[in-house]
């Protein structure tokens, strides 16, 4: 299993294609996608376009729909929600359908939704990911992170780094790192997994996180590691259902 990672969506190669793909917003949109699908949600249908999401939500059975998401942190206005992991409890999303849109990381998803098999990852469902990957066996494997607007993110690299930690202890003569970005996201991880939050929080997009109030739950959430064992699995193009 060859093993690379790239910063954001724009890094990655064009005109090549892997065997999967995962995909990586920690803080916190592939965090939510986990929690609302752990939570019952019957799926969490991603946009990057807002006005699409809008289009496609509107045939949607209006008592079976939530509409969610964030544009630099803040719910949109006139959503059900905004993109906090914490706010997708199963009373509200169980047996729902999630339109979601985020400043990042439904872009990313945007851009790999071509790849066979992509999957969503945050360091909650780490292990279930990871353990999927080992069952799966691809050949080639693209960790995809989100980042901010096109640059490079702390909190996705960490995870990028848990994950391949994980691979790479399971399988030590198959799977390998082909990329520096990749060896630099273990070097991380090793440096901070004893306390996944505090480097959550020193991040650039936690200190904005802080910046617009109070975000403890969610850092404590988004840092929760090997918590759930849903893997959120591409259905359709931009569908994520519970595997
Ligand atoms: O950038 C994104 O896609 C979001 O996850 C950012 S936020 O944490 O919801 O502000």
């Amino acid at each position: 299993m060859q093993l690379a990672y790239f910063h954001v969506a724009a890094d990655v190669p064009e005109g090549d294609r892997p065997d999967a793909a995962v995909v990586i917003d920690v803080l916190r949109a592939t965090t939510t996608i986990a929690w609302a699908l752990h939570n019952g949600a019957e799926a969490v249908q991603t946009f990057a376009d807002l006005d699409i999401l809008k289009q496609v939500a509107a045939q949607w059975p209006k008592p079976s729909r939530l509409l969610l998401g964030e544009r630099g942190g803040k719910r949109i206005d006139g959503f059900d929600l905004g993109n906090s992991p914490v706010a997708v409890l199963p009373e509200l999303v169980a047996g729902k359908r999630l339109f979601m849109s985020t400043t990042n990381g439904t872009r990313s998803l945007q851009r790999v939704r071509e790849v066979g098999r992509l999957y969503t990852l945050a360091l909650p469902n780490r292990r279930a990911v990871a353990e999927k990957l080992l069952r799966d066996q691809p050949a080639q494997l693209w960790i995809v992170g989100s980042g901010w607007e096109g640059t490079y993110s702390l909190e996705d690299s960490l995870a990028a780094g848990a994950l391949a930690s994980l691979l790479l202890d399971a399988e030590p003569d198959i799977a390998c790192v082909v990329n520096d970005e990749l060896t630099a996201a273990l070097a991380l991880w090793k440096q901070w997994k004893h306390d996944p939050e505090a480097c959550l929080r020193q991040a650039s997009h936690g200190q904005r996180l802080i910046g617009l109030g109070d975000h403890d739950a969610d850092f404590s959430c988004c840092a929760g590691l090997d918590q759930l064992s849903v893997v959120p699995i591409q259905v359709e193009p931009g569908v994520f259902c519970a595997y």
